[in-house]
């Protein structure tokens, strides 16, 4: 099953008749330039084309209301002065003749595509269309937006083809309000929106883009904001908000069907965005959503406004959606503290939402025999304004939290031990338990101890005992060697202290030949503590993801990998 271009090059009529340095990046080369890029690449030629086709009056109704619609057909007749008193009656709009009928092949490419899509004629798929549409609202255009296209699309999935649960991730790098208040009492339709924000001083310059806005009524929850507070967010940034944030939640919440408002705005060189991340990022995000409803992932250009990195970005989410490998990604994956900030922000505002996101220890798995009391030592950079403090131990004897253990110096400690016993009962009568942004141990074997680690990373120098790991080991010959035995056993210590909630995540280094045993037997063990679902992702290649439907746990586990992307049947 194929991947989806819809594209109609009459959508590049429409253009800026008067002088508005606002306006004037919103151009048709956005469009031709992506789709000579596409060509040249050969990305074009492997894509499914369809012709975009015009909504109708009625599909366009989903969404707007009948005036507005008759407004906007009205247009088609004015002259260019008509046209710009029209535009200067919304915000960051320019209307043209050809707006109308382009706007309609805008969404009317978002209907194709689903259509398509939910047929099975093809797996995911891309339109290529203008003007974008996540600004527009129910009876106004907004920031070069006329209809909402992704919300049109997303209402059709439901009307016509019955589905229930409907993901929309917002990566262009303006907030998709627009889509926000067509949705938001809707639990039906999760919007994630991630945004330059810069506490409010960027546009749309809204109070609702925060993330403490999370829907209404039955949709609480269902609207995700992650605001960014500083330019220049990068690859780590990005990764981090899909990691922490977005796919926690997305995987909870099991879309049948994944839209995405993909705008390129927010990658390196745009100057709307002013971040910082690489084309290929694009490319690892999208292979990150095909995990998400079968891989059903539909994305629809919205912003965008750097003709090169808007075309190399374009490119590489094409090539991640017809399954080729991502590219790695450049520069140090460290994300910024103003980003951590930011996810830490959405974590406290929407743990009440979402299972996900509650403190790890309310939902650690137990397992008999394991060792005392831990703390784990974090960064925490609460919106309270709380200097660094420590994660409470998520299960003491007691039942209280045990002693702290400080990177710091003593004075720190006496501090920070205040502010976090004032926070904890705070966060207690409210329920809010944070979880850390970045809760990680790293287990050490002698030739990784070179690597450069951040701070708050918990070096782990225990093992897992001798008879077990050999025991986990013996089917597997790849495993024989003393160094994928040793990195095993460190492998399961790490495993164990997950299990039991201590720490969120782990990393260690295994020889390349033993990877794929050792992410077998890691998935094993998983399953044998009692994990209902897994899922597994091999950053990086790994050629052969370990076979499991020989056991019964088909149904349970699903393995995605950097070179080879697999669903198991029936998960
Ligand atoms: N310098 C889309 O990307 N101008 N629309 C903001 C701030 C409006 C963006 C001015 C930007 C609209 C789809
Ligand atoms: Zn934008």
């Amino acid at each position: 099953m194929g991947t989806a271009l819809v594209y109609h090059e009459d959508m590049t009529a429409a253009r800026l008749l008067w002088d508005d340095p606002e306006c004037e990046i919103e151009c048709p080369e956005r469009l031709t330039t992506a789709l000579e890029r596409l060509q040249q690449r050969g990305l074009e030629q492997r894509c499914l084309r369809l012709a975009a086709r015009e909504a109708s009056e009625a599909e366009l109704g989903l969404v707007h209301s009948p005036e507005y619609v008759a407004l906007l057909q009205g247009t088609q007749a004015l002259g260019t002065g008509e046209l710009q008193t029209l535009s200067g009656q919304y915000d960051a709009v320019y209307f043209h003749p050809s707006t109308f009928h382009c706007a309609r092949l805008a969404a009317g490419a978002a209907l194709q595509l689903v259509d398509a899509v939910l047929a099975g004629a093809v797996r995911n798929g891309l339109a290529l269309v203008r003007p974008p549409g996540h600004h527009s609202q129910r009876a106004a255009a907004n920031g070069f937006c006329v209809f909402n296209n992704v919300a049109i699309a997303a209402k059709h999935a439901q009307r016509q083809h019955g589905l229930h649960r409907i993901l929309i991730v917002d990566w262009d790098v303006h907030h998709g309000q627009g889509i926000q208040y067509i949705f938001e009492d809707d639990p039906s339709v999760l919007y994630f929106s991630w945004h330059r924000y810069e506490h409010g001083r960027f546009w749309p310059y809204l109070r609702e883009s925060d993330a403490d806005a999370v829907g209404q009524g039955p949709g609480l929850g269902f609207t995700v904001n992650l605001p960014w507070n500083q330019v220049g967010m990068g690859n780590a940034d990005y990764v981090a908000a899909f990691l922490h944030v977005l796919l926690p939640v997305a995987f909870e919440f099991n879309p049948e069907l994944v839209l995405v408002s993909a705008g390129f705005d927010s990658a390196i060189g745009d100057p709307e965005g002013q971040m910082q991340a690489t084309p290929e990022c694009f490319a690892h995000l999208t292979q990150l959503l095909q995990m998400l409803a079968g891989g059903r992932v539909c994305a629809v250009l919205e912003g965008g406004y750097h003709l090169e990195s808007l075309s190399q970005s374009v490119c590489m989410m094409v090539q991640a959606l017809l399954g080729d490998p991502a590219p790695p990604l450049s520069g140090p994956m460290v994300p910024h503290a103003s980003a951590l900030e930011s996810i830490q922000s959405v974590q406290v505002a929407q743990a009440p939402h979402w299972m996900s996101l509650q403190q790890q220890g309310q939902r650690g798995l137990g397992r008999d025999g394991a060792s005392g009391s831990h703390a784990v030592a974090v960064t925490l950079n609460h919106p309270l304004g709380v200097a660094p403090v420590l994660s409470p131990c998520p299960r003491s004897p007691e039942g209280r939290p045990s002693p702290l253990l400080l990177p710091g110096g003593p004075e720190f400690k006496a501090a920070a031990t205040q502010d976090v016993a004032a926070l904890s009962s705070l966060l207690d009568q409210l329920r809010l338990n944070p979880t850390p942004p970045v809760r990680t141990a790293v287990a050490l074997t002698a030739p990784d101890a070179a690597l450069a680690l951040p701070s708050d990373v918990l070096c782990e120098e225990g093992s897992a005992p001798q008879e077990e790991t050999q025991a986990w080991a013996r089917p597997h010959e790849a495993l024989a060697q003393d160094r994928a035995l040793t990195a095993l056993g460190k492998v399961l210590y790490l495993l164990d202290r997950i299990l039991d909630g201590q720490v969120s995540s782990g990393i260690a280094v295994t020889p390349a030949s033993a990877a794929a045993a050792t992410l077998d037997v890691a998935i094993r063990c998983g399953l044998s503590h009692g994990a209902q679902r897994l899922l597994c992702l091999a950053v990086g290649q790994l050629d052969r993801p370990p076979d499991l439907t020989d056991d019964g746990y088909d149904s349970q586990v699903m393995c995605v990998s950097g070179s080879a992307s697999r669903r198991l049947e029936g998960f």
